[in-house]
């Protein structure tokens, strides 16, 4: 069964749209990802392609028998950010079915993946699926993780059939793979003001995530006296404002996109603040430069407003630099079929690159005229798809035939 791209795109598309924002909300282990995941099974069992759950709940369709040890895999996420955009790893997952669909039987295996709770838009840390698969992420650590309403991961998990004392390391299945090979909708404007409506990742930024928690005394807004109060929230928001001259001053990126107050009363002066900060750059030093000042300027202000400050790194990933062997070969096919492929560096975190410790792994980008990601503007327009899927199509074939 051959379904084209639009025909699999609009199948998917509508699951866990909000229809008051138009943006997407499949979070990890929910309903909506729960029909996502269907979507993929299904697919995968009306091209009789095998279909399995691994350890770690990521799903696999395959092609041939993936013990050989060499099979070329692609995919990407199908869980969103909160009010995300339609294409952030759908685009990568429907565009696999889509091109394996047209690439002949070879002498490898052909895979086809979707890595659960790639965003940690409900558990806090991104590519849980694929950092437990190659160990950058514990199994003990990930137990530990819960959500906004308390419910853990193992929770989650079980509530959706999967067994959480089966998560951990998964060698034996990371062994099965040749070459990885994700595509994901560019989420910047490099192609936009090119010819080209597919680019080829060379690196991918060294970011992280840390929580600061900003603890002060809860008390009555009416009746506090401004010298005597210890107020969270003017600290966090001095955070927020020096992070972002001191990432401007260092050329790097910092986001503070999340917020917690607790007790979260309109007449209570906070006890506790909690704020998440984004942090990305070109290189490490940067990153830790940038990310120790904004702390260091944290803990100066709480000592003045009698807060006390903690910073807990939540997650990061150091710089990932794509297998340039892999990258330049699938630059050239690309450039002689369609005249380019810009090299492009992003800020932005992948599965592919987790997975770039474990095997040789490639990123192709497909054009965004917006720009925009992580918001319901993210877009593709049908033709760049169709590039993709053809771009995607071509490298598979490049690679199980040859
Ligand atoms: O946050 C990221 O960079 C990715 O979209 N998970
Ligand atoms: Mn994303
Ligand atoms: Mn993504
Ligand atoms: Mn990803």
């Amino acid at each position: 069964m051959a379904d084209g791209f639009l025909s699999l795109w609009r199948d998917l598309e509508p699951i866990g749209r909000d229809a008051g924002s138009g943006g997407y909300r499949r979070f990890a282990w929910g309903g909506a990802d729960g029909e996502c995941r269907d979507w993929f099974r299904d697919q995968a069992r009306a091209r009789g392609l095998r279909y399995e759950v691994d350890r770690n709940g990521n799903q696999w369709a395959w092609r041939g028998d993936p013990e050989r040890g060499d099979a070329v895999v692609t995919g990407s996420h199908l869980d969103s950010v909160p009010d995300g955009g339609a294409f952030d790893g759908p685009l990568g997952v429907v565009s696999a079915f889509a091109a394996v669909d047209r690439v002949p039987d070879g002498g490898r295996p052909l895979g086809i993946v979707n890595f659960t709770d790639e965003e940690g838009a409900r558990f806090g840390v991104a590519c849980v699926g694929s950092r437990l698969a190659t160990g950058t992420l514990t199994p003990e650590r990930a137990r530990t993780l819960r959500d906004a309403q308390g419910i853990s991961l193992p929770q989650a998990m079980e509530r959706a059939g999967r067994d959480p004392d089966a998560i951990g390391p998964d060698p034996e299945r990371l062994a099965r793979i040749g070459a990885f090979v994700e595509l994901h909708i560019e989420q910047g404007r490099a192609l936009a003001d090119t010819p080209h409506p597919v680019g080829v990742a060379s690196a991918i930024w060294p970011h992280g995530r840390w929580r600061f928690d900003f603890h002060g005394a809860a008390n009555h807004a009416g009746t506090t006296r401004l010298e005597d109060r210890r107020d969270p929230m003017l600290t966090y928001a001095t955070t927020v404002l020096g992070a972002r001259k001191k990432a401007r001053l260092a050329g790097a990126l910092a986001t503070f996109g999340k917020v917690a107050v607790e007790p979260n009363g309109v007449n209570a002066i906070p006890s506790l603040v909690r704020g998440w900060l984004d942090a990305r750059a070109a290189d490490r030093p940067t990153l830790d430069t940038v990310v120790a000042a904004i702390e260091q300027a944290a803990r100066e202000r709480g000592g003045r407003d009698g807060v006390t400050v903690t910073v807990t790194e939540e997650s990061r990933t150091a710089l990932v630099e794509f297998d340039t062997a892999l990258r330049d070969r699938l630059a050239a096919l690309l450039t002689e079929r369609h005249g380019g492929a810009p090299l492009l560096p992003t800020g932005a975190g992948h599965d592919a690159g987790i997975l770039s410790a474990a095997v040789p792994t490639a990123m192709l980008y497909v054009r965004n005229p917006t720009g925009v990601s992580h918001a319901p503007a993210e877009h593709a327009t049908e033709d760049d798809c169709e590039a993709g899927v053809t771009a995607l199509a071509e490298v598979l074939e490049e690679l199980v035939c040859r």
